[in-house]
């Protein structure tokens, strides 16, 4: 069986940037979400790392104190592998500068930006429900001499280099694309490695899930109401199966697999969607297209987005191209 590292190298021609630098990158990624994973499967023994942190984190939201060690760990294990000279998190209100002009040898190397959703679903932490990690970088566009700026981090979906995320569940799977196609590897944690377990991973021809938090019906507009009953209606290939764990790596990991439709709309609560573009949409949507599917926000296709903001949020929709032409094909005529 593959490991990740000798699947990077085995599939270094397809990869633009350096072998090296992807190796070391990953490197950071696998050692924090072998911690978080090692909280996570004992999250419920400890006190010290379930419930609240006490911080009302930059969302307004009850930071997690699982939120809060995902994020510290990312953060470490970024910094100490002289890969990476930016980072934004949904833990942070601004931007993270690395700094690694001292260390000359890796300074060229020091391009990617890493935009990281250090543990999405966190809600569902305490009751035992998969969550995860989603990652999206992208290179470093300012001169390379200069720190970091803003303008590294608002970048196009579409100019990602590399997306995916970690999804903690009955196990540990990392799931990634660099643009050439979407692999996946679980985590044998007896010797803490991760081995290829989802090679090449598509949406499945046959559409059969939806997965929305029905409990906003009132408040949905026309088009996703029409689409709703359209899912429950008796013709074709339908009824769909309603599945939502209120977790998006959770949903999107059983859909990308089962085939499904994901949908997150504008909400009375959340006038501009609830999830945020540039590390949850854009990682995701990236996964999608590289699967064969389509991620938009009910009109435009979400790689498309040019950001505004760090935190900026969008209503999200991705699956099978089928299942989201039927949506924006009702939300642009029902409104
Ligand atoms: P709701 C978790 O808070 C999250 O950001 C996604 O992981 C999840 O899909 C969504 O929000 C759930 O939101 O409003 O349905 O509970």
């Amino acid at each position: 069986m593959y490991t990740l590292g000798e699947f990077i190298i085995e599939n270094r021609d397809y990869f633009s940037y350096s072998t090296e630098s992807l190796l070391r990158l990953f490197s950071s990624i696998k050692l924090a979400s072998k911690a978080i994973h090692k909280e996570v499967n004992k999250a419920g023994l400890t006190t010290e790392i379930i419930g609240s942190s006490g911080v009302i984190n930059i969302q307004g939201e009850n930071q997690k104190k699982l939120d809060d060690f995902a994020h510290r760990a990312f953060l470490e294990s970024f910094k100490n592998r002289n890969v990476v000279c930016g980072i934004a998190s949904e833990e942070a209100k601004d931007f993270i500068v690395i700094n690694n002009k001292d260390k000359k040898e890796n300074f060229l190397q020091n391009q990617y930006i890493v935009l990281i959703d250090p543990l999405d679903g966190s809600s569902n932490i305490d009751v035992n429900v998969s969550i995860g990690t989603i990652f999206s970088v992208y290179i470093k566009k300012s001169p390379i001499q200069m720190d970091v700026t803003i303008e590294d981090f608002l970048q196009q979906g579409n100019k990602q280099i590399l997306a995916g995320y970690i999804i903690y569940g009955s196990s540990t799977i990392l799931v990634y694309s660099t643009g050439n196609g979407v692999h996946g590897f679980t985590l044998d944690p007896s010797v803490g490695t991760f081995y290829l377990s989802h090679y090449n991973i598509h949406f499945p021809v046959k559409e059969k899930i939806y997965s929305i938090n029905e409990g906003n019906y009132a408040k949905f507009s026309n088009g996703i109401r029409k689409f709703i009953r359209y899912c429950q209606e008796k013709k074709d290939n339908r009824p769909y199966t309603a599945r939502y764990i209120g977790s998006l790596v959770g949903d999107f990991h059983r859909n990308i697999i089962q085939g499904g439709i994901y949908i997150y709309p504008k909400t009375a609560s959340y006038p501009e969607g609830k999830l945020r573009l540039l590390y949850e949409c854009n990682p995701i949507a990236f996964l999608t297209e590289q699967a064969g599917g389509k991620a938009s926000d009910g009109k435009n296709s979400i790689l498309d987005i040019e950001p505004k903001e760090l935190h900026q949020r969008t209503p999200f929709i991705c699956g099978p191209i089928g299942m989201v032409s039927q949506l924006e094909k009702f939300m642009n005529n029902f409104g």
